[in-house]
């Protein structure tokens, strides 16, 4: 079973390659231009915006997700803007860490959502779902490993970072990991 994995972001496909590794689902990253306009109003529409236009120039059927850190003294920001809040991690993380300066640990709960939608080569939803992970934001980062916002994000049942986590743990638990599963449990099914 081969599924393109519609995303330029190669720390999601090395997430989702380990996660599915042994289950005969084979994902394959996409080759040459990419370039969806990621303009939809929640994670569900943007990961469609781009696993519909992977299967068009691939011909094949396609899975992407759409992410994003959901911050709740924020109202809800980055959201779906996660990517686009700054240029770079490090920027990023410094612009949220600056933005919370006022805002006490128990009012910096947050949480990672991950939205996974698979279509058909020629675009017909098949499977879709939104899953998400819990957590705070912590007030320095902490941790190298995965990527993103996750040397920022506070699990207290683990007292560590996502970014201390290795990949197989953050895999145990993750927001992508959770929406995954699902989809991998419908592949098998169907
Ligand atoms: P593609 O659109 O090509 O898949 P992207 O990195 O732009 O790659 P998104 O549009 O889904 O992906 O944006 C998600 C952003 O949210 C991502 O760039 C990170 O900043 C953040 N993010 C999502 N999942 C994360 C995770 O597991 N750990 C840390 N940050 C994450």
């Amino acid at each position: 079973m081969k599924l393109i994995f519609a995303t330029k972001n190669k720390n999601k496909l090395a997430e989702v390659q380990d996660l599915l590794a042994g289950t005969g689902i084979e994902i394959l990253g996409i080759e040459g231009e990419f370039n969806p306009e990621e303009n939809g109003e929640t994670f569900e529409e943007n990961a469609l915006i781009k696993a519909r236009e992977a299967a068009k120039i691939m011909n094949m059927p396609a899975i992407a997700d759409d992410s994003g850190l959901v911050v709740g003294a924020l109202g809800g920001r980055p959201g779906v803007y996660s990517s686009r809040y700054e240029q770079t991690d490090e920027k990023r993380i410094s612009k949220l860490l600056d933005e919370l300066k006022n805002t006490k640990a128990e009012e910096r709960s947050a949480r990672f959502v991950c939205s996974v939608v698979i279509v058909s080569e020629k675009g017909e939803i098949l499977f879709s779902t939104t899953q998400t992970c819990e957590g705070q934001i912590a007030f320095s980062p902490t941790g190298y490993e995965g990527f993103g916002y996750d040397p920022i994000f506070y699990l207290p049942e683990k007292n560590a970072t996502m970014a201390e986590l290795t990949m197989e743990e953050k895999n145990k638990l993750s927001h992508r990991s959770k929406a995954f599963k699902k989809a991998m449990e419908w592949l098998l099914r169907s």
